[in-house]
């Protein structure tokens, strides 16, 4: 039978204007802490927030290898790490296996990724990419093009991505339903602001975490070897923008010459006038370090001021960001069909603790803010409080654009349990391994399982166990794995965790199991 041409258009249309466009947004390190939707205690973030008005807010997400580059191997694989390959940051993501964005583009959508990738290989499966190269870097930063050329942009890091972002919406072809991936670089290390945003925080004072003054005792091997404490380990000048020249003259603060080398690095990168303001500000830190020389727990005290000034300023921006994002959307007739995912690679340590990056089993590095708008299929204003995982992101967004999700997925699409259809996801407890020990902030490899209750985690290399009751203890200080009264607790999730390794395939020997 054969169609007149204009029928054949008009049906074309029709359906792909039934199929959802997918924005799926990321950035780095950003704590849920730091979206008011979830906390209003450390910043206001009306824009991220709008997805949580506008759509839902998942309040138990959580990531299954708390580290970049393996979360984002499962974010395109649906798998975890032992299957997907990307154990650790240093892996090269073998770019011939199928991925979510491949699979979009084979059922007619358009794919395109910009911002930090981290993946190694160059990125497959979409129509546009322009990556950062490894972790990127905030002022005039580098962009790896589909050439393969690497190319210095004028801009700020979070800015560049998101004209990036529009730039592409504006180029695509609109016939077609679109999946874009927004990859920011911030809130990560170095935690590097611009100006408007450093005004805006460096004066601003934040309650501390209940932890913040943690001690060792009490704690096991893996507490006593991580290097991610803000007092030890997080440098005052290439972290905390402190001139070297304030310290040389102080012996217990003084830089040594790879810091002052970053320092400069980081702050030749920042085109004036700007620089100079940025300086004058920061001054202020060196200034109050010559004059009082704190240590121990009053200088750690100034320490976590500053670097929450300069997370939540890189966040301000994050901010900023997403609000022109989705005035675009607005704008151009795109909000109603477009789901819209906000989410971090992984959770980070805000002071808890005392620290500061991730890795950890413990929640508040497992767990990563994610926040679903879709007009019309997602009721406004709802909260999930299921269990998620990594694994469930591709999945999920393969289903919500009517796309078959694929045997080799281990995770479960959410969409049938967060558009009204209620029910309960067939699924008890989350499975999380991390491997990537010799690295920065050496956290022991580590496995374990999380359930709605209680948390079991296996330090192997040293056979240690920990066991936490998160209801009575959700911050997770008190091991009960030496109590005889949890006992059966124990067996029980260490038999839930053979199970579960079974099921997901993680099939390497691991003395103790
Ligand atoms: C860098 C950072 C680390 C951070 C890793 C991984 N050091 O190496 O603090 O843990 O990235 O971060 S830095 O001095 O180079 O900033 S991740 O988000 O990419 O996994
Ligand atoms: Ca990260």
């Amino acid at each position: 039978m054969k169609f007149p041409f204009f029928l054949l258009i008009f049906i074309t249309s029709v359906c792909s204007a039934q199929r959802p466009n997918i924005i799926y947004i990321m950035s780095d390190d950003h704590d849920a802490d730091a979206i008011s939707a979830y906390n209003k205690t450390l910043i206001q973030t009306p824009n991220i927030d709008r997805l949580a008005k506008e759509g839902i807010k998942f309040t138990k997400n959580f990531v299954s290898n708390s580290i970049c580059g393996p979360v984002r191997a499962t974010l395109i694989t649906g798998q975890h790490s032992h299957l997907n390959g990307m154990k650790d940051n240093r892996t090269r993501f073998d770019s011939s296996k199928m991925t979510m964005p491949k699979i979009f583009q084979q059922n007619g959508y358009q794919t395109a990724i910009v911002g930090k990738w981290h993946l190694h290989s160059l990125p497959t499966g979409y129509d546009f990419w322009n990556i950062l190269p490894g972790q990127g870097l905030y002022f005039e930063p580098r962009f790896i093009t589909m050439k393969n050329d690497t190319v210095t942009e004028h801009g700020y890091a979070t800015d560049l991505i998101t004209d990036k972002a529009i730039d592409w919406l504006n180029k695509r072809d609109k016939n077609k339903p679109f999946m874009l991936q927004v990859h920011h670089k911030a809130p990560h290390r170095y935690f590097l602001a611009p100006l408007k945003f450093i005004e805006a925080f460096h004066n601003k004072h934040f309650p501390e975490p209940a932890t913040l003054y943690a001690k060792m005792e009490g704690h096991g091997t893996a507490w006593k070897k991580q290097t991610m404490s803000i007092l030890l380990d997080m440098k005052l000048c290439s972290d905390l923008k402190v001139d070297p020249a304030y310290l040389m003259d102080i012996p217990e603060l003084k830089p040594d010459s790879a810091e002052i080398a970053y320092y400069k690095a980081i702050f030749n990168r920042i085109p004036e006038p700007d620089r100079s303001a940025i300086k004058k500000i920061y001054a202020e830190r060196g200034e109050l370090l010559k004059k009082i020389h704190p240590t121990g727990d009053s200088l750690l005290k100034y320490k976590y001021q500053w670097y929450l000034q300069d997370y939540l300023a890189c966040v301000a921006s994050v901010d900023e960001n997403m609000g022109r994002l989705l005035n675009y959307l607005d704008e151009n007739d795109l909000t109603k069909n477009t789901l819209v995912v906000y989410n971090s690679d992984q959770g980070m340590y805000l002071g808890e603790n005392g620290w500061f990056d991730k890795r950890w089993m413990y929640d508040v590095s497992m767990e990563t803010p994610m926040l679903i708008r879709w007009p019309g299929k997602i009721k406004p204003g709802t909260e999930f409080t299921q269990l998620t995982q990594t694994i469930d992101y591709a999945p999920t967004l393969l289903d919500a654009a009517g796309i078959k999700v694929p045997e080799f997925m281990q995770g479960v699409s959410i969409i049938p349990y967060i558009t009204g259809k209620g029910g309960v996801i067939p699924r008890h407890s989350l499975y999380y391994h991390f491997y990537e020990y010799k690295a920065d902030h050496t956290v022991l490899e580590h496995l374990g399982i999380r359930g709605e209750r209680y948390k079991l985690i296996y330090f192997y290399t040293v056979n240690e166990w920990e066991l936490y009751d998160l209801k009575t203890d959700p911050m997770e200080q008190h091991n009960l794995y030496a109590d005889p009264k949890y006992q059966t607790v124990f067996l029980t999730l260490k038999k839930d965790l053979i199970e579960l390794r079974k099921q997901y395939k993680d099939e390497e020997k691991v003395e103790g199991l």
